[in-house]
């Protein structure tokens, strides 16, 4: 009889993923989970103090990964990097676009400069890393991208004018990358986190000074069905998913993970 299903379908042996801005949070647990689905791994950041910090994390989970110092924006600078990955780790199978910045300000006290940086690191950046290695994957018949996108990739709120307009983007790179190359069998698929609990989200959990809960912890427990905020390891699964075989017919695609918020249209009044 024919085998139409095999668990081996989610595994990553033999893989090489390069996850940006990975020394901690959501990137460093994705790459976890690709770690333990078999992939060697392969992470940026910013400084090299984070490279440091982010190496002896992984060795603290027995993962022997490679980490590099580049900024994402620097295109020249990223194509470099990509060459020394290849030459010292092998070509680059899975790329995860996670690196990203957030800056909270209302929109008429955003300067234009900020509101650029916000758009260069989370939008311009995904492009120059995907151009960087898509040449390879195209090569190698195969390859995934998988684009760290946001619920504010579809909704807006006061103060993320920059971050919105910029994940927003993501999901529409994400969806060109998929109709461009995807006759190459490559799939390029976005992950949408709902609130995660990482440092780029602390502000908006910080206790008051009476010890009470941020008022935004309350709005977004409300909002969200699951009643709680995620963990980054929530997203080891599906993030597995997207970068394994198993997803290799889903192109194009944002997979929210967001306890149900998208879902939901809030609390009604009692
Ligand atoms: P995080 O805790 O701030 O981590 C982001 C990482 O990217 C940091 O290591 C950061 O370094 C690095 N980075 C920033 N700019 C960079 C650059 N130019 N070049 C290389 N690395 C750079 O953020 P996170 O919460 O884990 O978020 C990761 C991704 O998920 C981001 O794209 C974010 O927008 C997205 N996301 C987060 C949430 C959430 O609720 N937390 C929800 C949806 C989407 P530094 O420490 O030096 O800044
Ligand atoms: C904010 C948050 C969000 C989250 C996330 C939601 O200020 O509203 O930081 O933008 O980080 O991207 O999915």
């Amino acid at each position: 009889m024919e085998k139409t299903f095999s668990l081996s379908q989610f595994s990553l042996d033999g893989k090489i993923a390069l996850i940006t801005g990975a020394s901690y949070g959501i990137g460093f647990s994705i790459a976890r989970s690709y770690a333990e689905a078999g992939a060697t791994i392969v992470f940026n950041d910013i400084k090299q103090e984070l490279v440091d910090k982010g190496l002896a994390l992984y060795e603290e989970y027995g993962i022997r990964a490679h980490g590099y110092v580049c900024d994402v924006t620097d295109e020249i600078g990223i194509k470099a990097m990509v060459k020394q990955i290849e030459s010292e780790v092998g070509t680059i199978d899975i790329l995860v676009n996670n690196a990203g910045i957030i800056n909270r300000c209302p929109m008429l006290e955003m300067e234009t400069s900020d509101f650029r940086k916000v758009i260069d690191i989370d939008l311009t950046a995904p492009f120059i890393v995907a151009k960087a290695v898509l040449p390879s994957m195209i090569e190698k018949g195969h390859g995934k991208i998988i684009n760290v996108c946001s619920m504010m990739s579809e909704l807006g709120r006061e103060t993320v004018a920059a971050y919105a307009a910029a994940k927003g983007g993501l999901k529409m790179l994400t969806k060109n990358i998929a109709s461009e190359f995807g006759g190459a069998n490559i799939q390029c698929n976005g992950i949408g986190p709902g609130y995660i609990a990482t440092p780029q989200t602390a502000p908006l959990r910080e206790l008051q000074a009476d010890g009470s809960r941020h008022p935004f912890d309350q709005f977004i427990i409300a909002k969200t069905p699951a009643a709680r905020w995620g963990v980054p390891e929530d997203l080891a699964g599906p993030a597995v998913f997207l970068a394994s075989e198993a997803s290799d017919f889903i192109n194009g695609h944002i997979l929210y993970v967001d306890g149900g918020i998208l879902a939901y249209i809030g609390k009604q009044p009692q």
